[in-house]
């Protein structure tokens, strides 16, 4: 199927005026005609989601004119190309990200009101693609945003799961997972490009044969392969014409596919097979840091790699003369090691279907991939069973025992005598059951390794990778992670944004430095009693939202305390609980004590395997029972968990805190991208010097932030001299009747052990040191109450916040990345004049 070859600047498109026109009348006409012809739809039979789809596609047919400017230009233009290779993009939803990147948000609104419709209710149709589990798909989103932002070229790969991060209910305070069937009414913003599909090969066994020049070389022989079809999404910079591509692989049979059972007539066991290999991209894990050493899980890493560096091979092809420089057009960059199997397959390719030497292709490879760790949790670092690994993948296992040997060979000359540096640095650990180590693959097979936030790159340097630090130090650098501010304020807070926007101009949504021109007004009084009145607008939102969804009352003016992030132990969601549990003994003991009234909402999802995320949940919602019913609480204090947490429910949730609670213990949290957008937002934040909270609070200012906690020396000081958690509960009254009263049932409807897997936890072992930091974190707490009561002060205080987060841009982090990392530059691009509507 050979492209058509017309010459570009001649090719006969006449963009129609309505198609694409721009005036209320034609935007107006055109949903009609695409309800019409894209939906089969007349307004008399047009569902609500009929109409979203006309819409979405009227806002599609205006963005395709950059989308495609922008794909010609690069594959005209030997431009440096950034290749973002991630598990998971959790993009959020298009419809209004596209309309603001457009500068269309109002006509289009217009013209839908004009049309009788409502355009949030068209706007809530959107299913939000789910293809992530929490802050690591979130970042890879961003980043994309930011790439096409800032004119970078620049292609993200990664899988298009059928199904998403499951939807989350609550059913008796227990969490309840339903499919995300994100694709039921169809996807508006893909495009399938079946014409650019890779063939990627499973299992079977390799040979080695000479070739006509004599040469010796080695060919895997697949047991079966599978077919990778390619789907498009444009990601669009804001205000600029640059849109690049989201390409998500799909797994389909190939036509080879087990044709032996064809022809001995197994009709049946052919197509069996074939939606077999069909599940591949299925689902997305819905595992946020815990690896479960599935071979699915395998197999949807290599297939995704696999058909993104066979797709970045084509293209490089069509416009170079061969792959000798493949690494100074393309950076690769790993998103986690869930990617890092590329570095082998790289490998293959150019050894084994491009004939390179060994030297050539290791020097092309570890001078393309460059490696982000976002954890140092032990139970997420990745490593397969040697057995797994070698049935999937035989000639990448050879391969990498290539690599390691050589890589080996460079250890022993570095440390002549120290046995046990083998034994560390080994991409094979043979401790006990054999292991491939990813991450060892990861840093020896690129140029550059980073972590997230300051404290987690030192981290990395001084314990996780240590011994690569010491052996490559000049590989590693910190790139502090970032948020996008287009969808993060602007879309989100239409309310502050335009506030802002009044007083300093709109430069800040592409230089979010500009913020800093608010500090001046954090000094006038009549600002910062406007500021608090949108603060309370936006909670009154929030507050109809959560009326609403769950039928209970909320005051907006009491102080809503926000804690929303994936459910997991080391984020001590229930060290919060611990908080409201004491609140709530303290009113009980004295009904007339003068607290601030809180609001405290919860949000997230546990991994469907994890018990006790899913028994915190089970905690949160049973206090919440209590607390929200007992008469003598009064609404002083009112708990609530807002069930199905996700990138739309961020948008609401963000712009109206007060507090967010980023509490996980020190040298847990890699960075969290939650707390920026918090701040950036004005809500101040309590917290323990963890990620990248340490570098918020020097921004913002110690004065303008709560912190509390043990320091990471302190947490491994403690740790190194045995920690006893029954010390804590011993000599901390209120620390004992909390943990009493859970124990007792008081919670669970008199049953003393529902709880108990949490009580006996924090008692006997406290992984997170809950109990360590209970007091610290109370007393901070009630500091917060107290500020709150100042509601200039902390409207000062909330100013200051936004003010100073500009350091917090995804757009200073790509920055980074390009300067430091990949080299590359931006490219203006030009639409072409024959794309250009008339209007
Ligand atoms: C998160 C980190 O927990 C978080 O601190 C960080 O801000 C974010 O990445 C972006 O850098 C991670 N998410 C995952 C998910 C999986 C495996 C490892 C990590 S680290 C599946």
């Amino acid at each position: 199927n050979p492209p058509i070859t017309v010459p570009l600047d001649e090719c006969p498109i006449i963009i129609e005026d309505d198609r694409t026109g721009l005036s209320i009348e034609t935007i107006r006409r055109a949903l009609l005609d695409n309800l019409y012809y894209v939906q089969g739809k007349t307004p008399q039979t047009a569902t609500k989601n009929d109409f979203y789809m006309a819409l979405a596609y009227t806002v599609r047919d205006r963005l395709l004119k950059r989308w495609l400017s922008t794909q010609l230009t690069y594959r005209k233009t030997p431009v440096k190309t950034v290749s973002y290779l991630s598990a998971e993009f959790l993009l959020g939803p298009h419809l209004i990200n596209n309309l603001i990147s457009l500068n269309l948000y109002d006509p289009f609104k217009k013209a839908i009101e004009e049309s009788g419709l409502n355009f949030q209710e068209l706007v809530d149709q959107e299913e939000e693609p789910g293809l992530g589990n929490g802050g690591l798909g979130r970042l890879a989103a961003c980043y994309m945003d930011s790439l096409a932002t800032l004119e970078i070229p620049a292609i993200g790969y990664g899988i298009r799961y059928e199904f998403g991060i499951f939807d989350q209910e609550i059913k008796d305070g227990w969490q309840v997972e339903i499919t995300d069937k994100w694709l039921q009414y169809g996807n508006p913003w893909e495009i399938a490009r079946p014409e650019f599909a890779q063939l990627v090969k499973f299992g079977g066994y390799t040979e080695s044969y000479y070739d006509q020049d004599h040469i010796y070389r080695v060919r895997w022989v697949p047991r079966y392969t599978v077919n990778g079809i390619p789907y498009d999404t444009p990601i669009l910079g804001y205000r600029v014409n640059t849109a690049n591509t989201l390409r998500l692989w799909k797994a389909e049979a190939s036509e080879s596919f087990n044709f032996e059972r064809f022809n001995v007539g197994d009709y049946y066991g052919a197509v069996r097979d074939k939606v077999a290999c069909e599940t591949i991209s299925k689902v997305l894990y819905p595992n946020d840091e815990q690896i479960q050493g599935k071979e699915l899980r395998l197999e949807q890493q290599f297939f995704f790699v696999s058909c993104s560096l066979q797709d970045m091979i084509r293209i490089h092809l069509n416009k170079n003369a061969s792959l000798d420089n493949f690494h100074e057009m393309w950076s690769i960059q790993l998103n986690d090691t869930h990617p890092a199997i590329g570095v082998a397959e790289l490998m293959r390719l150019l050894l084994d279907e491009n004939n390179y030497d060994w030297d050539t292709a290791w020097n092309i490879t570890k001078n393309t991939f460059a490696y982000t760790n976002h954890t140092l949790l032990p139970e997420a670092l990745e490593k397969w069973p040697l057995n797994i690994f070698g049935r999937m993948l035989p000639r990448h296992l050879e391969i990498i025992y290539a690599i390691n040997h050589r890589f080996l060979d460079e250890v022993r000359i570095h440390y002549p005598n120290d046995v046990s540096k083998l034994a560390c640095l080994s991409i094979i650990d043979e401790t006990g059951e054999k292991y491939v180590r990813m991450a060892h693959l990861a840093c020896v097979g690129s140029f550059a390794i980073n972590g997230v936030a300051a404290l987690h790159t030192e981290l990395l340097k001084s314990d996780v990778l240590r011994d690569f630090y010491e052996l490559y130090p000049e590989k590693f650098s910190n790139k502090t992670n970032g948020v996008t501010p287009r969808r993060w304020m602007v879309l989100s807070n239409p309310r502050m944004s335009f506030t802002i926007c009044e007083k300093i101009g709109d430069s800040w949504i592409k230089n979010l430095d500009d913020l800093r021109q608010l500090e001046g007004y954090a000094e006038d009084g009549g600002f910062r009693n406007y500021w608090q009145q949108i603060k309370k607008e936006v909670k009154q939102d929030l507050a109809n939202y959560i009326q609403a969804k769950l039928d209970i009352k909320v005051d907006p003016h009491s102080l809503f305390d926000v804690q929303v992030k994936r459910i997991h132990e080391y984020k001590r969601q229930h060290l919060n609980v611990l908080n409201i549990v004491t609140l709530y003994n303290r009113i009980k003991n004295n009904p007339n004590l003068d607290v601030t009234p809180r609001t405290f909402i919860f949000g997230g999802k546990a991994a469907p395997g994890y018990f006790m995320a899913k028994l915190i949940i089970k905690l949160i919602n049973s206090v919440a029972d209590v607390v929200n019913n007992d008469p003598v609480i009064c609404d002083r204090i009112k708990v609530i968990f807002l069930p199905d947490y996700n990138v739309t429910f961020g948008q609401r949730v963000y712009p109206a805190a007060d507090i967010s609670e980023q509490i996980s213990t020190a040298g847990k949290e890699a960075s969290g991208t939650g707390n920026m957008k918090f701040s950036l937002n004005g809500a101040l934040t309590i917290g323990t010097l963890d990620g990248a909270n340490v570098e918020i609070r020097e921004s913002v200012g110690a004065e303008n932030f709560f912190l509390f906690g043990l320091t990471t020396e302190e947490v491994y000081a403690i740790r190194a001299n045995r920690y006893t958690p029954r010390d804590y509960y011993n000599s901390d009254e209120e620390l004992k009747a909390v943990l009493d009263l859970i124990s007792t049932g008081f919670f669970s409807h008199g049953d003393p052990n529902l709880f108990r897997p949490i009580v006996d936890n924090l008692l006997y072992s406290d992984p997170y040191m809950l109990l360590a930091d209970y007091r610290s974190y109370v007393d901070a707490q009630d500091a917060v109450g107290c500020a709150y009561r100042d509601q200039d002060h902390w409207g000062r205080m909330s100013i200051l916040n936004v003010a100073r987060m500009g350091k917090f841009s995804s757009d200073r982090s790509i920055k980074d990345y390009c300067n430091d990392i990949w080299k590359t530059k931006p490219f203006a691009i030009d639409v072409p004049e024959y794309m250009q509507s008339q209007a």
